[in-house]
């Protein structure tokens, strides 16, 4: 509170108010999940129904309740068609702990135990347990606590930081590449995995180029490695489509969710587990010693599967894909001629604006300007939600924002940009 905190007190739709009565639009979803918007009386109400008649039971020893039931063939019905088995989980990150456990126990039970090694990414996010910081690419948190052997990063597909002169498919291809040129280095007899997020979302919003996916999949395919799309953040609608998978047609193997999987009311996440893998477990496999006591607690099983409901009946990923996505993605990339602005770019409900000094060069500021900060800042207290990773301001709306809220969204952003350049005197 010294430090000047602010206090969330309220929320509505895309809304959120704070202790000084301030009314801000929130276009990080909360913290990328707010799916389906805030103050759904109907997901308090399923929460509350469900403590009443069942407030908690396990899923270990062969029992289970109705929730977690309604739930799994409700996740099965939604998703890709190799999903036909969940593991449920309390957070992202413990799905991403699974997805260590499971692809070392899956290639053991394969006779292969030495293929131990996951590839993952530079600037990831998997989320900050062990396994998770150590798969994410964040050298800060890397510093914090060290990394797990047999995690290796390679580049990751962002054209605007790192494609020079090639065009965006020529430098997706080649990013992807590494992948091969990775799995020869180590030895392709060592290889378990390789984990991406579809869009990399805390890592600044970086939307690979359209050619980098097929050719991560051919390369996985190739090798016959396991492919794990996170869709902590993708899942959802988040892109207009079910999942990232869809949007971009991965076929994974194992599916990491979260966040929107509940729109947030409760924690609740886990791992979608392709038939190849469960095949494995089920017809090899004893027990997988695996699971925590909350795993599909009745009451979180019960509102994620009621804001299913919601993003169904209200037919919210598909005015996403048709209708609002389009929209915005329209006006946010009329922010791309802003005079700090050297890239606007986007894709469903997600969007990133580059901050740069010099938009013809692409220079960008020198790290101690803070200038990602200095204009989030701005957007804090003009009323707005963008976050900063670096100089890279990121969104990620409710998915129920409106076309007019997103006018609102758009020029409180331009608002913001304006105060910014100001103040850096550009
Ligand atoms: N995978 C992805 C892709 C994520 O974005 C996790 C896993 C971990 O989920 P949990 O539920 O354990 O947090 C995430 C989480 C940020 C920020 O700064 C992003 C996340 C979490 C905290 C901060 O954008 N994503």
């Amino acid at each position: 509170m010294e430090k000047g905190t602010r206090v969330i007190t309220n929320a509505d739709g895309v809304y959120l108010w704070d202790s000084d009565g301030n009314k801000i639009l929130d276009a990080m979803a909360g913290l990328w999940c707010i799916n389906v918007g805030y103050g759904r009386k109907e997901l308090a109400d399923t929460a509350y129904e469900q403590l009443r008649e069942l407030p908690y039971y396990n899923n270990f020893f062969q029992t289970t309740h109705p929730p977690a039931i309604e739930l799994s063939k409700t996740l099965v019905d939604i998703s890709p068609s190799q999903f036909n088995h969940i593991f449920f989980t309390n957070s992202g990150s413990e799905a991403i702990d699974t997805v260590v456990r499971m692809v070392r126990y899956y290639w053991a039970l394969e006779g292969k135990p030495e293929k131990t090694v996951i590839i993952s990414r530079e600037n990831a996010y998997h989320g900050s347990t062990v396994a998770g910081s150590s798969l994410g690419g964040m050298k800060l948190m890397h510093e914090q606590g060290g990394i797990l052997t047999d995690i290796e990063h390679i580049a990751q597909p962002y054209w605007f930081g790192n494609g020079g002169k090639l065009s965006p498919d020529e430098f997706g291809i080649k990013i992807a590449k590494d992948l091969e040129a990775r799995i020869k280095k180590i030895g392709e007899s060592r290889i378990a995995a390789f984990i991406g997020e579809p869009v990399q979302g805390a890592g600044g919003v970086i939307i690979p180029p359209e050619t980098y996916w097929p050719e991560i999949q051919r390369i996985c395919d190739k090798y016959g490695i396991l492919l794990i799309a996170d869709e902590v953040i993708c899942g959802f609608g988040r892109l207009g489509e079910w999942f990232g998978s869809d949007y971009f047609s991965i076929h994974a193997d194992l599916m990491p969710i979260a966040k929107g999987m509940s729109s947030g009311y409760l924690p609740i996440g886990g791992l979608m587990v392709g038939d190849r893998v469960a095949n494995t477990l089920i017809d090899k496999g004893g027990d997988f010693n695996h699971g925590f006591t909350y795993s599909g607690h009745p009451a979180a099983c019960a509102v994620a599967l009621k804001n299913i409901c919601i993003l169904k009946e209200e037919n919210i990923i598909d005015t996403v894909k048709n209708e609002t996505s389009p929209y915005l993605q329209k006006r946010w990339l009329e922010l791309g001629s802003h005079p700090l602005v050297g890239e606007a770019r986007g894709v469903g409900m997600v969007g990133a604006l580059e901050l740069v000094k010099n938009k013809e060069t692409k220079e960008g500021f020198p790290e101690k300007q803070n200038v990602g900060m200095v204009c989030r800042d701005f957007c804090f207290n003009n009323g707005l939600v963008m976050r900063a990773v670096a100089d890279t301001m990121i969104i990620s709306p409710p998915l129920i924002i409106s076309n007019d809220e997103i006018d609102d969204l758009i020029a409180k952003a331009r608002l913001c940009l304006n105060l910014t350049a100001e103040k850096i005197g550009l």
